[in-house]
């Protein structure tokens, strides 16, 4: 066996004895569907966007139609990806465990995601904690109103409401707190699985980054799948620089069979 086809095998086998399960991932996953990563030095949107005038509260009142094109433009653009590999990989991963039963038990898995595409989903993830929100989700700041794919491009910029309220994206901008229930379950069930993956993200954003060190100080077997070495990537169990879409489907295959 390779060293790669080690890392492999012992991560599924981890997988296979564990009862419960978390994954969290970021930009990563979605970067070989085509959506760009925040930080990747050269194709990254935050090398060539200001995230102080785009992704902060400050920002949209300021200027809140250059934020809602931008948001647009991203808008647009996932809405011509597709799932990719990793995001296959994972949403088999949650069918397979949700088929266990008493004589044949399988592990719970929490998909946590920072990212806004909705591309887990649409590989087929059934339960999807987004902690950063949804880009297809927009909100009257005037109502509170909740708009689900509202028309891409809006008839006006920036957008109002029928209320007459500014309309934004359900998206946690910094200096925002996250959902509150999405952060609840996410942090409690990074705190108690055996197996927390990291996969795609460069860990450097807070509180998100911060279900790693919940895991790993539970005693839970790290893994951090990801291009580069990160922050977390000296005190994981188990660190593989790869791409999402070729590793994951891997260990998932060796896990279900498929
Ligand atoms: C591949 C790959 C392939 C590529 N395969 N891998 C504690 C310490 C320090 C600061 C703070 C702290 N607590 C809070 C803060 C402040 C702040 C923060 O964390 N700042 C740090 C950046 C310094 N956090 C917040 O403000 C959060 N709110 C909060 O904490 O509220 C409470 C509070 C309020 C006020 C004061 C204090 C506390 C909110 C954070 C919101 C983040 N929002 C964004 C934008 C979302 C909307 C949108 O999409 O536009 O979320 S910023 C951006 O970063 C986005 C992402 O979800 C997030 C994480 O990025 P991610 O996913 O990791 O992407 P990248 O690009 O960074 O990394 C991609 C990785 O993939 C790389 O490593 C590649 O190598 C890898 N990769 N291709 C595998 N094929």
């Amino acid at each position: 066996m390779t060293e790669l086809e080690t890392k492999i095998q012992r991560i599924a086998d981890e997988i296979a004895a564990a009862r419960r399960i978390a994954v969290v991932s970021g930009a990563g996953l979605s970067a070989e569907s085509g959506v760009p990563t925040f930080r990747d030095a050269q194709t990254g949107l935050w090398a060539r966007y200001d995230p102080m005038e785009l992704a902060t509260p400050e920002a949209f009142s300021r200027d809140p139609e250059t934020v809602t094109r931008w948001y647009d433009w991203r808008r647009g653009l996932i809405a011509q990806c597709t799932p990719n590999p990793a995001h296959a990989a994972l949403a088999s991963l949650q069918s397979w465990a949700a088929s266990g039963s008493a004589e044949r038990p399988r592990p719970s898995v929490t998909l946590i995601t920072q990212n806004v595409d909705g591309l887990l989903q649409r590989a087929g993830a059934h339960d999807v904690i987004e902690l950063h929100g949804s880009i297809h989700t927009w909100k009257c700041t005037k109502t509170g109103e909740l708009l689900d794919n509202p028309p891409l491009p809006f008839p006006e910029y920036p957008p109002r409401s029928k209320a007459g309220g500014r309309l934004r994206p359900c998206v946690v901008w910094f200096g925002e707190t996250l959902p509150e229930a999405a952060l609840t379950r996410a942090a409690r069930d990074s705190a108690e699985c055996d197996v927390f993956i990291s996969v795609g993200t460069s860990a450097v954003v807070y509180p998100a980054a911060g279900l790693f060190h919940a895991a790993a100080a539970a005693g839970a077997f790290t893994i951090e799948i990801n291009l580069e070495r990160t922050s977390a990537s000296d005190a994981v169990d188990i660190m593989i620089a790869g791409r999402a879409g070729e590793v994951l489907p891997q260990i998932v295959g060796r896990v279900t069979g498929g």
